[in-house]
């Protein structure tokens, strides 16, 4: 389905006045509002096709009923999207669950919603039906050559769907690793994975980059191959200039700082992107920001300081992504709430006073530097966000233009209740 621009006119016509007064307030009290909602109007995420449909554990899996079942119905997904918040411009697409029966056409409904292809995704972490080799013990780093040259095989195939789709990226997450002591020779796993790499790197297009994303563990639960931000900034240097560490905010142990992960990686100019998520314990995919906001500001902090250092652009300088998939909430819902978080994070960040920080830490005054960060925090900028939505010709209250207007009831009704995702 389409959301066409007049119904949001309407809804924006019944939020209008309140948005106004909140609007104006924040520019009474905010010296730079105006080119903090230019910057929000600028910044755009890309939402992964898994996403879209309910996700599931290995317990169970209930479904909300009108998910897409093709390609073509996730493209339409991040369509409605984008209409609702304007901030999410791309699709990020997984092989093969997301093969395009004809790059043309896909391309060009892709660009009808407004639409770009994000990061290609490769699969080494599960067998496909009639695979001719098992990953079972590792794709890239496997014992025998012939597996690891199956996965460079793959990933060749993704770069190719991904250049005849206009994408310019290719992120690998490798489930390599171990589950018991003894069960691999780490130097050897990690000689193996870096020379799969290597052919990978060496087939990839110009303006291309590949992402080496990392994680500590599942499902391997003794050793990683490309566990944390070391490993992956080792593989990424060695590989050569177009190759980056992607970090995935759930995919480290708990109580990591990955605000100071981040500022290293983008001052040594490795950092490649991201992928959102939240969680209490672990990779839990839970929605970004609803467990740790604190944290969420606090990397969204590093990333403007870090990259304005640099002279980055912040839109497109770094590649954006959310990679959750949910169990118990309406997956669009989930996005829509996640896009609000991950502006609202980026809106905080824009708000820190870099300079009055500066000389407070040059005075290792301690009090003034937690105050200053919390200043931002504790600065409600939603008005900002929706200001910002507005401004872009979406809605000002996206969940609820979804609720109002029945948008999940209208796509069972399109595409019945028992639809399953491919690749879920
Ligand atoms: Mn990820």
């Amino acid at each position: 389905m389409r959301v066409d621009n007049s119904s949001i006119a309407a809804h924006n016509e019944k939020g209008a006045k309140a948005q106004q007064q909140r609007f104006s307030f924040l520019q009474d009290t905010i010296p730079n509002a105006s080119a903090i909602v230019d910057k929000l109007v600028a910044f755009q995420v890309a939402i992964p096709s898994w996403a879209l449909g309910t996700g599931g554990t290995r317990f169970g899996r209930f479904s909300e009923g009108g998910e897409p079942r093709n390609l073509e119905e996730k493209i339409e997904d991040v369509g409605l999207l984008h209409a609702l918040t304007g901030s999410a411009n791309a699709i990020s697409l997984h092989i093969p669950w997301d093969i395009p029966k004809d790059a043309v056409a896909t391309k060009q409904l892709a660009a009808s919603f407004g639409l770009r292809f994000d990061a290609m995704n490769s699969n080494t972490f599960q067998d496909q039906a009639g695979q001719a080799l098992s990953y079972k013990f590792g794709s890239m780093q496997h014992v025998n050559k012939a597996v690891r040259q199956q996965a460079v095989d793959h990933n060749l195939e993704v770069i190719q769907y991904g250049k005849d789709l206009g994408s310019q990226s290719l992120t690998v997450w490798l489930s390599d690793g171990s589950c018991f002591p003894g069960q691999l020779n780490f130097r050897q796993a990690f000689q193996n994975t870096l020379e799969s790499l290597q052919k990978v790197y060496k087939a990839l297009p110009e303006d291309w980059k590949v992402f080496v994303e990392y994680k500590a563990f599942e499902p391997n639960f003794y050793s990683t191959t490309v566990g944390d931000w070391g490993q992956s900034y080792l593989y990424a240097s060695k590989l050569g200039p177009k190759a980056y560490t992607l970090v995935d905010l759930g995919h480290h142990l708990p109580n990591a700082n990955i605000e100071q992960i981040v500022a290293l990686l983008l001052m040594e100019g490795k950092l490649g992107g991201f992928h959102f998520n939240d969680s209490k314990y672990g990779d839990d995919d839970l929605t970004v920001g609803s467990i740790k906001p604190y944290q969420l500001f606090l990397i969204f902090s590093e990333l403007v300081e870090g990259m304005d250092a640099k002279g980055m652009n912040h839109t497109t300088d770094l590649g954006w992504m959310i990679d959750a998939s949910h169990n118990v909430k309406d997956p669009l819902e989930d996005l829509l709430q996640s896009l609000d978080a991950i502006l609202i994070a980026y809106a905080q960040a824009l708000l820190v006073d870099r300079k009055a920080l500066a000389a407070a830490q040059a005075n290792n005054d301690v009090t003034t530097c937690q105050n200053i960060l919390q200043d931002a925090f504790r600065t409600d900028v939603r008005g900002l966000v929706a200001q910002a939505r507005l401004k872009a010709g979406a809605a000002i209250d996206p969940i609820g233009y979804f609720r109002n207007n029945s948008v999940r009831g209208n796509l069972i009704k399109e595409r019945g209740k028992g639809g399953v995702a491919t690749g879920l």
